[in-house]
């Protein structure tokens, strides 16, 4: 069965980013409970941001699982990139990384790498940006092992990086490389920019999908754009999909309504 999960973002800098609920992780948990959510995706500045003994008596107390959380902080507000061609800085990036995976793991919740991926440029040829990309990943993906929990790869859309934007590129990526311990996220809203069909992309992801971002075609919340969801949902089905929808939308028009919009569509969707 898919579970269901909301995003709430603790980051300033990301205001105005696709993110359900904002600045109050009590409230935020609250208000995911009372929807009826299954779970929580954290996007935190860092390790040390969220008051671990709060979100472990928060989680008691409601019930709620913390299904993810999120690394891009370190790209947003450090500048860090795990292709960064500086060693000294893809090795910030990496320690970043593996302190994210720490908080999470605490919670049986995977890291996701989503823009701290970076892109290939002028100095750093497409091949070797995937090499060193998929060199951070295996590290990665093994230090994630201490907590049972796999390592989430993001492909992005065009705009937001050149390495991996298709499923089938991720595919290509973690088995052209070997790459254990890594699942891919499927992301609605880049998949819709990417994909032939999103329904196609899924099945190309196949197997390696573990975590689902979902989200309307203009990125407002599931429902308020043109996204045909009867072919992805029998996609899902077809690969066996059992993990979460997790909602990544603007918080349109007002977090509330975003998440309680959201959980509709879920629940017609998948209950
Ligand atoms: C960014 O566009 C995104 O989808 C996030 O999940 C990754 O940081
Ligand atoms: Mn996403």
């Amino acid at each position: 069965m898919i579970s269901s999960a909301v995003t709430i973002s603790l980051v300033e800098q990301a205001r105005g980013g696709p993110f359900v609920l904002w600045d109050d992780l009590a409230a935020g948990v609250r208000t995911a409970k009372e929807l009826g959510y299954d779970a929580v995706e954290i996007f935190a500045p860092g390790p040390d941001a969220v008051d671990r003994a709060e979100l472990k008596s928060l989680l008691e107390e409601t019930g709620l699982k913390c299904a993810a959380v999120g690394t891009g902080a370190g790209m947003v507000i450090n500048k860090l990139s795990l292709t960064d061609t500086d060693p000294g800085k893809r090795q910030a990036a990496i320690d970043f990384v593996k302190s994210m995976i720490d908080f999470g793991g605490e919670f049986s919740a995977p890291a996701i790498i989503g823009s701290m991926q970076g892109r290939w440029t002028a100095d750093l040829p497409k091949d070797e940006a995937l090499k060193s990309l998929g060199a951070a990943l295996i590290e990665l993906g093994k230090y994630a092992e201490q907590y049972n929990v796999p390592l989430i790869y993001e492909p992005l859309n065009r705009y937001e990086t050149n390495l991996c934007n298709t499923m089938a590129d991720g595919v290509e990526l973690l088995e052209s490389q070997s790459i254990s311990n890594v699942v891919l996220l499927a992301d609605l809203f880049h998949m819709n920019i990417e994909e032939t069909t999103i329904a196609q992309g899924l099945l190309d992801g196949g197997k390696h999908i573990g975590h689902v971002h979902f989200v309307d075609s203009n990125r407002r919340p599931a429902g308020n754009g043109h996204m045909d969801y009867a072919p992805i949902v029998a996609a899902l089905k077809e690969i066996d999909y059992s993990d979460y929808a997790s909602a990544e939308a603007f918080a349109w028009p007002d977090p509330t309504a975003a998440a309680k919009q959201t959980i509709e569509k879920f629940n017609e969707l998948f209950r």
